[in-house]
């Protein structure tokens, strides 16, 4: 029996749900952590650590844990010696410069040597020093919003996702200083035993991915349309072509990308496809 991976998650926040989802739909049972920091699955060797998402960055790099699902934007703020293995497409969010919404903005030359608030210096810096800005930056921890109403600052950078903290602040986004969803990280040395589990795993994640991206349809055509059709369709190999009672008459069944489906479906039924049905895959292994 070899060692276990250690997963570092977020024990509770906008990631922790969807961090959980994501091993279980791997097939990985995870028991439920009840407010513990560390549960261990029974059916794959992997402990699933609860901790702060700030945190998550420097137990990697320390070789605490193995793995950590954090955003893409406390992992590049940490700027800790740690590979990001994958971005995972869940908890999307920009970290964008604001400015009070009566403050006359025209380009970015405007800020420079304001006074900005933000929770992330780092990539802040790097972000004006990269446009040529030089501005002065307050770091502070929370409520960065808040920072203009009480006179800290003339501009903050920080988490947008919807706006309205924005619009409800008086603010107004000026511009996208780093977009950011749930990546997976790693530390940059594995031992092989471990490479091979975490290998294991990312298959796993990679074949809920794919399948997210792409449907399974089925669609009755007349013979003559066939050829056009498999233009339209051309599956992972080839369609699947079967007759149906009524002669002259077949079923194709094939796989589409969702995006090609809306872009197809027109070409498909001009075709002559008629009881077009469209099935979500659970995963698929490519
Ligand atoms: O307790 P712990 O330290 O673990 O959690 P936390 O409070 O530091 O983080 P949490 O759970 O708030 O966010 C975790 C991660 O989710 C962030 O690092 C981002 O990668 C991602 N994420 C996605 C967001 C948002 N969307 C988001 N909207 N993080 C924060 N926000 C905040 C933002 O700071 C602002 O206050 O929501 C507000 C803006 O939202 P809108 O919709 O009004 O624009
Ligand atoms: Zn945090």
């Amino acid at each position: 029996m070899g060692q276990n991976i250690r997963l570092a998650i977020q024990k509770s926040g906008r990631l922790s749900e969807e961090s959980l989802k994501l091993i279980r739909d791997c097939g990985i049972q995870v028991p439920a952590s009840n407010g513990t920091l560390k549960a261990v699955s029974p059916n794959f060797p992997i402990e699933v650590l609860f901790l702060r998402d700030d945190d998550i960055p420097g137990y990697v790099e320390e070789g605490v844990a193995d793995l950590g699902i954090a955003g893409g934007n406390v992992v590049e703020e940490k700027g800790r010696n740690i590979t990001t293995i994958h971005k995972l497409g869940f908890s999307k969010c920009r970290l964008s410069l604001a400015v009070p919404k009566e403050f006359a903005y025209q380009s970015l030359q405007d800020l420079n040597g304001m006074d900005i608030a933000t929770s992330y210096p780092r990539i802040l810096s790097g972000f004006l020093q990269n446009n040529g800005l030089a501005c002065n930056i307050h770091e502070i921890s929370g409520s960065v919003e808040i920072a203009p109403g009480i006179g800290l600052a003339g501009a903050i950078c920080d988490i947008v996702s919807s706006g309205s903290t924005l619009l409800t602040n008086g603010l107004k986004e000026v511009a996208v200083v780093y977009h950011s969803e749930a990546v997976l990280v790693g530390s940059p040395q594995t031992s092989p035993e471990k490479q091979q589990l975490i290998d294991k795993l990312w298959f796993r994640i990679k074949s809920l991915q794919q399948a997210k991206n792409y449907k399974y349809i089925l669609l009755n055509a007349p013979e003559t349309a066939l050829p056009r059709i498999k233009e339209l369709l051309p599956g992972m190999r080839s369609p699947t072509v079967m007759p149906l009672a009524t002669t002259g008459w077949v079923s194709v069944h094939s796989v589409i990308r969702e995006n090609d489906f809306w872009e197809q479906i027109e070409n498909i039924r001009a075709a002559g496809a008629e009881g077009i049905l469209v099935i979500p895959i659970e995963k698929m292994i490519l």
